[in-house]
């Protein structure tokens, strides 16, 4: 191993099966066991994300830093140490994709121009460390939240000039996308939202909203990147009401501007939670609107009501997400990206690991669970049964727009329709999904 040293002898993570009780070995997830014929790694295409694995610092709103990485600091050879504990931590790990914001990479400098140099040195390391690598960026994006210029907004600021600086640097978080062949690029508008109305004009703001994302996907197909964009929906935190509430209302978005074939959504399972939904939830709906694009994979803490970001531990419950996915034909481009740090008393580079083997071996569980739900096909037979009244005669009439009220009205009175409800047993479908964990 040798490198920084960071994570002293920790070996790299091996498949070794649900009865081992090796806490360094992955118990479920086997990457080239095959289910439904494809790859687990490719099923799941999981990626460690930069900012909560190596940014974050364990601060919470009542104390500051608890983890003391040797990295901490805003120099460049800091920025080199931490890419360097990163894909010591990839090779660990040997998940096959990872995640950045522009800052997490590299610090800020004393103007843009500084800035946009920083990141794009660090993605020349990281471009150095990918050749010999199998691991590849899932996305990039940009961070346009941090900074006390972005207080009021990004794209939905009252002064144009930071609108600007935030396309300038969105520009450049592209280009570095770009370069190190990333799968998607993410939109998360963090400040995109308001604290009253008292001080902000909706209309307006939505509208700005609306021209940077055309701005985003005109350059995005100017460079040739051929990435997924993607927005990712959270109702609220940083700010009380935000624009991307939810997939529902970015899909509304999407189509009020006529992105809806060029933009997707990266959908965070603690996020739907926020929102009052399920993940399954917002998995369905993108995947019926046709926008169903990347994940975020953590979970949220049900009574807090604020963004958590743990780790994924529940396999009964993310599996019904993951039957939604593998439904849709999986997420494409997408992945499942942990989003998710660990708690600020695991504070050792060990817990790190802990969280994503933890991680990995949820979904990998829910997969299985998943796939098992598909080829037994219960489900699906229920549902076909159920909505069958719609795929022939008088209901596909309907649908298919050969039927206007007053012919049903006609035919309702003439026959003397009585329809009779039928059982939506809810109870045996729950109890059918449990024999599949
Ligand atoms: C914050 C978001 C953020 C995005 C990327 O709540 O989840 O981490 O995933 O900007
Ligand atoms: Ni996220
Ligand atoms: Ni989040």
């Amino acid at each position: 191993m040798g490198g920084t040293g960071f994570f002293g002898a920790i070996a790299p993570i091996r498949y070794e099966g649900p009865k081992s009780a090796n806490p360094l070995a992955f118990r479920s997830y086997d990457h080239d066991k095959l289910v439904l014929g494809k790859r687990m790694e490719d099923h799941l295409r999981a990626a460690i994300c930069y900012w909560h694995s190596f940014a974050y610092t364990g601060l919470d709103q009542f104390g500051g830093a608890t983890f003391l990485r040797p990295w901490f600091g805003d120099d460049m050879a800091s920025a080199r140490l931490k890419a360097d504990v990163a894909f010591e931590m990839f090779d660990i790990l040997g998940f096959p994709f990872f995640t950045f914001h522009d800052r997490d990479i590299a610090p800020e400098g004393a103007s843009l121009a500084q800035s946009n140099r920083n990141v794009r040195e660090i993605a020349d390391v990281f471009a150095r460390k990918l050749e010999t690598r199998k691991v590849k960026l899932l996305w990039g994006t940009a961070n346009l939240f941090g900074a006390r210029r972005f207080m009021a907004g990004a794209a939905t600021n009252p002064d144009p000039d930071v609108f600007a600086y935030a396309a300038a640097q969105v520009k450049n978080a592209i280009d570095v996308t770009h370069q190190l062949g990333g799968a998607n690029y993410v939109l998360w508008g963090g400040r995109e939202g308001y604290e009253t109305l008292l001080n902000t004009d909706l209309k307006r703001e939505l509208a700005q909203l609306g021209r940077f994302l055309k701005l985003v996907v005109e350059y995005k197909h100017k460079i040739g990147f051929k990435g997924v964009i993607l927005i990712e929906p959270k109702p609220q935190e940083p700010t009380k009401h935000q624009y991307d509430f939810d997939v529902a209302t970015v899909y509304g978005f999407l189509k009020a501007n006529g992105l809806e074939n060029e933009v997707k959504v990266n959908i965070e399972v603690g996020h739907a939670v926020l929102a009052h939904h399920s993940f399954e939830h917002e998995v369905s709906l993108a995947a019926a609107l046709g926008v169903l694009g990347s994940v975020d994979a953590n979970r949220n803490d049900y009574q807090s009501g604020w963004d958590t970001d743990q780790f994924p531990n529940n396999a009964p419950e993310l599996s019904l997400a993951l039957h939604a996915i593998l439904k849709a034909g999986g997420l494409g481009a997408g992945g499942f990206n942990f989003d998710a740090r660990a708690r600020r008393q695991s504070f050792e580079p060990i817990d790190l690991i802990y969280a994503h083997i933890g991680g990995i071996d949820t979904l990998a569980r829910a997969l299985v669970a998943a796939a098992a739900m598909i080829e037994d096909g219960a489900l699906d037979r229920f549902l076909a049964e159920r909505y069958a009244g719609w795929d022939r005669g008088e209901g596909a009439e309907i649908l298919a727009g050969r039927r206007g009220l007053a012919e049903m009205a006609a035919r309702v009175e003439r026959d003397n329709l009585d329809p009779q409800p039928s059982s939506g047993r809810q109870e045996y479908l729950e109890n059918l999904v449990n024999r599949y964990l």
